[in-house]
């Protein structure tokens, strides 16, 4: 059955998908330990630590993790004021869609089977489980690194009640050039694969509430209102990669708003407009607030 599973999802426009073995992920355990320790946390991330390491605990009948890749790189714009991740409709809702499509291919032919999807908000490490099924290595920003994607890609998965063959983790390391650690732009990527979040661009154009001084600084290293791509800019795994080949991650893009639009709209048009849009999760204050950062 894994072999009509990766046909589907490359008939789907799905080129990279694995399985991951069950854990518990005692390594991936050890990491988020200290990270818990130094206090390196966003919130963001599932808050109950026996979770994150033990599948089992979300699904009781599990069997298998299948985890797929989702390539977005659409190219460099340099009028962007947005990082690429958000260019495209909400990803929640792309990959949320296509792994819902995988999971009724395996109900409509495996009999009594179950699975549970997720993209991003998932209890599990999604990096480490796209290193456990052998789809991409690890680099030194964090990222998950595939040959023919770069790090530009997103990781979903499905909890299945189906044993499929667990793939080999892809044990590479990245080239170890320090480019994204000489270039972050707080200075965060602390050179073992881990990241204090507290101090990324990323997290505070996303945190709510009022931005220290030091923030503002960050911020203002480059003209980004939303997101950070600098990590990966800079990553020479992602010279000469390819392109996504999925329709809805090349159409219907927005890669620059307009803060003075964004400013005057109503609270109510704008979730019209941008409701679809993973920029929008924290509401327009944020926005705003990042906006004028730069004013
Ligand atoms: C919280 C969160 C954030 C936080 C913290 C990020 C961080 N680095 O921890 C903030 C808001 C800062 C953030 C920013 C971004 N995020 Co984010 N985020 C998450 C989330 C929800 C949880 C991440 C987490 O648990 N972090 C804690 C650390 C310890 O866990 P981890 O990063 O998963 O673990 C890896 C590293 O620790 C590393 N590692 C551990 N030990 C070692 C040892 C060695 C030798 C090496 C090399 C590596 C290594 O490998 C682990 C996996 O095996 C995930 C989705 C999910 N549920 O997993 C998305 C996710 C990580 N984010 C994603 C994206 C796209 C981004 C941004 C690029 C968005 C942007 N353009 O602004 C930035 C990138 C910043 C960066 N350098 O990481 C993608 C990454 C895809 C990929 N190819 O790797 C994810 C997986 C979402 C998705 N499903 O696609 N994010
Ligand atoms: S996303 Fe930006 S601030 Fe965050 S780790 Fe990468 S370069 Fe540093
Ligand atoms: S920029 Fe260099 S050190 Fe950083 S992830 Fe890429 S190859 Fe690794």
């Amino acid at each position: 059955m894994k072999k009509e599973l990766i046909e589907f999802c490359k008939a789907n426009n799905i080129e990279y998908v694995g399985i991951a073995n069950l854990g518990p992920y005692e390594d991936f355990g050890d990491v988020w330990k200290k990270q818990i320790e130094k206090g390196h946390l966003t919130g963001f991330e599932e808050k109950e630590f026996e979770k994150r390491i033990n599948p089992t605990l979300t699904m009781s009948n599990i069997k298998s993790i299948i985890v797929c890749l989702f390539p977005y790189y659409v190219g460099t714009f340099e009028e962007a004021n947005l990082s690429k991740y958000v260019y495209s409709t909400d990803y929640h809702i792309i990959i949320k869609k296509k792994l819902e499509i995988i999971g009724q291919y395996l109900k409509d032919n495996l009999k009594n089977f179950e699975y549970k999807a997720y993209i991003d908000t998932g209890p599990l490490s999604d990096r480490y489980l796209a290193y456990k099924a052998g789809l991409g290595f690890r680099g030194i920003n964090g990222h998950i690194i595939n040959d023919k994607y770069g790090s530009y890609v997103f990781i979903g998965y499905i909890l299945s009640n189906y044993p499929f063959e667990p793939d080999k983790p892809d044990d590479r390391t990245c080239m170890k050039c320090y480019k994204c650690m000489d270039n972050c732009l707080g200075q965060c990527i602390t050179g073992d694969g881990t990241i204090n979040p507290l101090k990324c661009k990323s997290y505070l154009t996303q945190k709510k509430g009022e931005l220290k001084l030091s923030e503002i600084g960050i911020l203002r290293r480059n003209h980004l209102v939303w997101g950070c791509d600098t990590c990966q800019d800079v990553c020479p795994h992602n010279k000469n990669i390819d392109k996504t080949p999925i329709e809805e991650f090349k159409t219907n893009l927005i890669y620059n708003i307009d803060c003075d639009e964004i400013t005057n709209i109503s609270h109510k048009d704008f979730n019209k407009k941008y409701g679809d849009r993973s920029f929008s999760w924290r509401g327009k204050k944020v926005l705003i607030r990042n906006c004028e950062v730069f004013i």
